[in-house]
């Protein structure tokens, strides 16, 4: 009987967290739409990459421990939001704004959360735009609400946060503080890097443009 509970158990999990997958699905569905249109108007791409994860169940036990939340499927659903991650790195500040919102102003996504550490980065320097979206997904029994966690960065800002990630996971969390403020240092001038970079990208708008305004030449090749 135990291992035939076990089964179930494994079967309810893997159909629980395939909603989520399918939630990341229809996400990239979307960037990819952006993507490609952006392509085809041959204007500048604010995408460089995009990467999605869904959260493992070692990692969504660990933090139903840690938040010693009620461990039923139901309130997983509602308090561990980020299951279904999607993180989108642009070229440029402005593209990171500009891709949330030509998601989020989406009528079939509902936003739940907003931060943006990008306007307020945290303590130890972290910038991204994070929301917590709502996606319909349409299953054969019907249509399921998933929350997507999306973070949108610059290339610099996920240069800086892997290199972050890394050193914290490599001390268990507990990074000496001589590194801690080295770090956050990195952290400005990368978000330095992003600006000058930005106005580098409008200077050579600007040289590209005729008088008027409008760019007149494509890239050669
Ligand atoms: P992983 O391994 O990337 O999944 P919560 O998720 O609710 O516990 P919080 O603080 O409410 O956390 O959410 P927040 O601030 O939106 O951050 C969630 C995710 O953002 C993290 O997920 C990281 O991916 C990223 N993040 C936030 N702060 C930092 C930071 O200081 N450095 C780096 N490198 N990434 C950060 P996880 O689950 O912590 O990690």
């Amino acid at each position: 009987p135990l291992l035939s509970e076990m089964a179930k158990l494994r079967e309810e999990l893997s159909r629980f967290l395939m909603r989520y997958k399918f939630g990341i699905d229809e996400v990239l569905t979307k960037i990819t739409i952006l993507q490609e249109e952006f392509l085809h108007l041959h204007e500048h791409n604010p995408i460089e990459h995009v990467n999605s994860r869904l959260k493992s169940p070692e990692s969504i036990i660990g933090k139903i421990e840690r938040k010693s939340l009620d461990p039923s499927f139901d309130s997983i659903r509602r308090s561990i939001t980020d299951i279904a991650g999607v993180r989108i790195t642009c070229s440029f500040i402005a593209d990171a704004y500009r891709v949330f919102d030509l998601l989020t102003q989406q009528s079939d996504i509902r936003v739940l959360e907003v931060k943006d550490y990008i306007k307020d980065p945290k303590p130890n320097g972290y910038r991204s735009l994070h929301a917590i979206i709502e996606i319909p997904v349409f299953m054969s029994d019907g249509v399921v609400p998933v929350t997507v966690e999306l973070q949108i960065r610059t290339i610099a800002m996920d240069f800086w946060a892997s290199l972050e990630h890394k050193i914290y996971y490599k001390y268990d969390g507990q990074v000496p503080s001589a590194l801690l403020g080295n770090l956050t240092e990195t952290a400005d001038i990368a978000a330095n890097l992003d600006l000058r970079m930005e106005r580098l990208h409008h200077e050579v708008l600007a040289l590209n443009s005729d008088p008027s305004g409008q760019e007149t030449r494509d890239r050669p090749g």
